[in-house]
């Protein structure tokens, strides 16, 4: 064939493509809506649309900004946000709360899109937020480009209502192996918040690092926080900086959960206060990355005014309902120390009106009834929390850990608990994975990256992503409705939003990306 008739036919081609209408159904929304229905035509977004919120609530507001931050860098459009009264015209969104749809629940929403108008609804402003992240994937992917584009940002019409299969869907952030400044965390929180994941957890202590400012023992940032593996300048937050992250987090409806791991992975706080240890000495600040070789000292009373202090100070600064204690890997204490103290740290949180979470060996202590245990490691320990009458946070290492490497040549990560390729992390149900703990004992997933090996935000990008989208589906659709042959090419088509997002993700070969077979 000549190069001429090539030509024609690959026009011809393109000209048959762009003439097949855009279907809603057809787009490769992650995670996957409960329900799409089309309906003819098209939304095309002007530089005359207008973000209308009904009512006064400075939080729809928010979404509404959220929303015209999103669409305008790209688009040069300028929309702006307004309350409105008045009746629905053509070339706007409206955002508007209609509680009583019992369906929708507190996250759930529903988005009507016609020719005329964009009409979002949900019972709460986070279904709100939700619905922006739907429609957020539904533009061309430059729309999340932050430099102008030139296109036509048209989006099929057609209506979605959708709720998510578990309220808790959680990403873990290890700043204390390697510290990540607050704009990492920020950035961290926006990317998780696009796939409608709404936990962060902040692992904020271990034996490598101390990350948050404790005002009546300033010693755990001044000595404990100074560095980090490998023996590299570390960090910390000041309680204003944390607040500022907390706030940050909560403009984008993702809650902040706060850890101090005790009574092991605490060597930077025993390297801090000598009268924390049982001899009185203070160790080494600790650089390498072993775990289970460092103890509170259970026995004293200095401990346990240590951790009301902690977990006061946390709590005061922390509006979400949990504070997580750790308790994992306590190599160093013997269990007879462990088991009461685990009972007494759960009534000191409880003290300062806070709800426990802790890692699953916990459960091997007598729980409070509403502490809730995070499946980690070994089964029997969370089936031990569930017939304690505990809810469990799903976060299986062979399954949910980012820190796993994708293979064996993966450059960063681990593999004790073996390799999670793309579809390793995505091919799973909680509700089923461990005998005895069903979907009534869940209350989420939790994908938890480690930072032994990652130093900085390229590194939590190319570990998170683009396993994160896997584990906000798992957490948001339905087991009947998720399938990885389907969802590879959702997640392939979500290259080129990677790529206008600047993700530095991991190309899986796993993965059928978009516009790959061209390169
Ligand atoms: C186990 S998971 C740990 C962490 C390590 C991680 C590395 C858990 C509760 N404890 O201390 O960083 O493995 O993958």
């Amino acid at each position: 064939m000549s190069k001429s008739i090539l030509l024609v036919s690959f026009m011809v081609v393109q000209l048959i493509a762009s003439a097949q209408p855009l279907l809603l159904s057809k787009q490769s929304i992650i995670p996957k809506p409960v329900s799409v229905v089309d309906a003819k035509g098209s939304f095309n977004l002007t530089e005359k649309s207008i973000i209308y919120y009904e009512g006064e609530s400075p939080e729809i507001q928010q979404v509404g900004n959220y929303l015209a931050s999103k669409l305008n860098p790209s688009t040069r459009f300028g929309i702006v946000v307004r309350s409105n009264s008045v009746a629905q015209t053509p070339g706007n969104i409206y955002l508007s709360l209609k509680p009583g749809d019992a369906q929708l629940g507190d996250e759930g929403y529903q988005l009507v899109i016609s020719k005329e108008t964009v009409i979002l609804t949900a019972n709460k402003p986070s279904g709100l937020f939700n619905g922006v992240q739907t429609l957020r994937q539904l533009f061309p992917a430059n729309i999340e480009s932050a430099v102008p584009q030139e296109g036509s940002w048209e989006i099929p019409a057609g209506t979605v209502r959708d709720f998510p299969e578990y309220a808790f869907r959680g990403v873990m952030l290890d700043v204390a192996r390697h510290f990540f400044q607050v704009s990492d965390v920020k950035r961290t929180i926006d990317l998780m918040a696009a796939y409608k994941m709404n936990v962060m957890h902040l692992h904020l202590s271990d034996d490598q690092g101390w990350r948050i400012e404790i005002k009546k023992w300033p010693k755990l940032t001044a000595i404990g926080g100074i560095t980090q593996v490998d023996g590299e300048k570390g960090g910390f937050y000041t309680q204003d900086q944390y607040v500022e992250i907390v706030k940050y987090a909560a403009e984008r409806q993702v809650m902040i959960i706060p850890e101090i791991d005790m009574p092991g992975h605490t060597n930077a706080a025993l390297a801090s206060y000598p009268e924390l240890n049982c001899n009185d000495r203070a160790p080494e600040l600790y650089t390498g990355t072993k775990v289970g070789f460092s103890t509170l000292c259970t026995s004293k009373e200095i401990t346990y005014q240590f951790i009301k202090d902690v977990f006061s100070e946390l709590a005061a600064i922390t509006p979400g309902p949990y504070l997580h204690i750790g308790g994992d890997e306590s190599h160093a204490t013997k269990i007879e120390d462990y088991l009461p103290f685990e009972v007494k740290v759960q009534e000191i949180v409880a003290s300062t009106g806070k709800q426990v979470i802790g890692w699953d060996e916990i459960a091997l202590s007598t729980m409070k009834p509403n502490t809730v245990v995070q499946f980690w490691a070994k089964a029997e320990n969370a089936q031990k929390g569930v017939k304690q009458g505990a809810k469990v946070i799903m976060s299986p290492a062979a399954k949910a850990y980012v820190d796993m490497q994708y293979h064996a040549k993966t450059k960063l990560g681990l593999h004790w608990a073996g390799y999670v390729e793309v579809d390793t992390g995505y091919n799973w149900d909680p509700a089923t994975l461990v005998p005895g703990i069903g979907r009534e004992n869940i209350l989420g997933i939790e994908a938890p990256l480690w930072s032994e090996t990652i130093t900085n935000m390229d590194e939590i990008e190319y570990m998170v992503f683009p396993r994160l989208p896997g584990y906000a589906e798992i957490g948001w659709s339905t087991p009947a409705s998720r399938n990885w042959n389907e969802y590879k090419v959702r997640l392939g088509n979500h290259a080129d939003r990677f790529k206008a997002m600047q993700i530095d993700y991991y190309p899986s070969k796993l993965v059928p990306w978009l516009g790959s077979s061209k390169k």
